[in-house]
């Protein structure tokens, strides 16, 4: 029994020093002391990162909650930049694609909010005639390479990959 039990530590202590290794080659972690979690990628002082799962809108939010992340919030045009240079480089094979942010205007129709935090959307990078609110079913934010990373509104049921972000 005691050998069992002897056994059973060291087989656990295998598997978390396995983890452990795994984390500290995470290319999210270049540098600064301050981490990012596993899979996210360091930008100035957030993480970033875009999930390889096609989800609905509402999907998206409770998977980036998951990670105590949220869908990614843009709030100025160089935060828009480094996300399409981190997609077009991160994700180059997807990133012609469309991929849910986190903004909404499910609760108001034309009040476009961040989802986690209610602020209202300020920066705004909309193409033009977006939003357009189509068949009045639009309400939530997505931006795709195929068409210059410009913001469009779809509707929340379709599914597409997404961009979970965490603050530093
Ligand atoms: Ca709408």
């Amino acid at each position: 029994m005691k050998h069992t039990n002897i056994f059973v530590f060291l087989l656990f202590s295998l598997s978390t020093t396995k983890a452990y290794s795994v984390r500290r080659q995470d290319p999210g972690t270049p540098h600064g002391g301050v981490q990012c979690p596993h899979l996210f990628y360091r930008g100035q002082n957030t993480c970033y990162r875009v999930v390889r799962i096609q989800a609905t809108w509402p999907e998206a939010l409770a998977y980036c909650e998951a990670y105590r992340a949220e869908l990614a919030i843009i709030q100025s045009a160089e935060e828009q930049k480094f996300l399409e240079n981190y997609i077009k480089t991160e994700a180059a094979s997807l990133s012609s694609h469309t991929f849910w942010l986190g903004a909404s205007d499910v609760m108001t129709e034309g009040d476009w909010r961040w989802a986690v935090t209610l602020d209202q959307v300020t920066y705004q990078n909309w193409a033009q005639g977006a939003p357009n609110n189509g068949h009045n079913l639009a309400h939530c934010l997505h931006i795709s390479g195929g068409s210059g990373f410009l913001w469009k509104d779809g509707n929340c049921e379709n599914k597409h990959y997404f961009v979970c972000e965490t603050l530093l």
